[in-house]
């Protein structure tokens, strides 16, 4: 079977371990800690026919975790790149992200995700405003997500799949 290599990158507590749970085991981790290195989570994803056994790479996004980048993110087959929707400061910091992603893995398909939108109170980063910011940065769109709510989780991953078996 086919090993597909996806890295999560953001800043710390934009929700990386819990979307990657949702995806892989269908659950939302109650209490969940800041991922101390790089994890790792799998799943069997039929995508055009063909089983592709999904790895995600999540590193913790706190600075102290940044050395282990150069070894998160080789042999990476696509990005997905998570921030806060109740934090536009999140969502600016991924260009640092893409920045050392392009650098180790050249220009692979990466996906924008806007995390935690069921704390609509909270919400200071609009849809419009992420969607220009993946239209200028190059990702293939933009997703919203609850990991919380299990709200759209699905669909970047998904998107991100067909486009690696479609390019490669
Ligand atoms: N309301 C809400 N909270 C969420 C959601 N996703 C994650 N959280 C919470 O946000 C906090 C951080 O989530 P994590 O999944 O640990 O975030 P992370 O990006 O992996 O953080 P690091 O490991 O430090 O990089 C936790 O308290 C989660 O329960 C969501 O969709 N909605
Ligand atoms: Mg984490």
């Amino acid at each position: 079977m086919r090993v597909v290599k996806i890295v999560l990158c953001g800043e710390g507590g934009v929700g990386k371990t819990s979307l990657a749970h949702r995806f892989t085991k269908g659950v939302f981790p109650r209490d969940i800690r800041l991922t101390v290195g790089i994890e790792h989570f799998t799943k069997v994803v039929k995508i055009a026919g063909e089983n592709l056994k999904v790895v995600l790479w999540d590193l913790g996004g706190e600075y102290r975790f940044r050395f282990l980048a150069p070894v998160f993110l080789r042999g990476a087959c696509g990005g997905v790149f998570v921030f806060d929707v109740t934090r536009v400061s999140t969502l600016y910091k991924l260009n640092e992200w893409l920045d050392i992603f392009r650098q180790y893995v050249g220009e692979v398909p990466s996906v924008l995700v806007g995390n935690k939108i069921d704390l609509k109170n909270l919400r200071n980063v609009d849809r419009e405003r992420a969607e220009k910011y993946a239209v200028s940065r190059g990702f293939l769109g933009y997703y919203e997500t609850s990991a919380k709510n299990n709200e759209g989780v699905d669909e970047p991953f998904i998107a991100l799949l067909e486009a690696i078996v479609r390019y490669t």
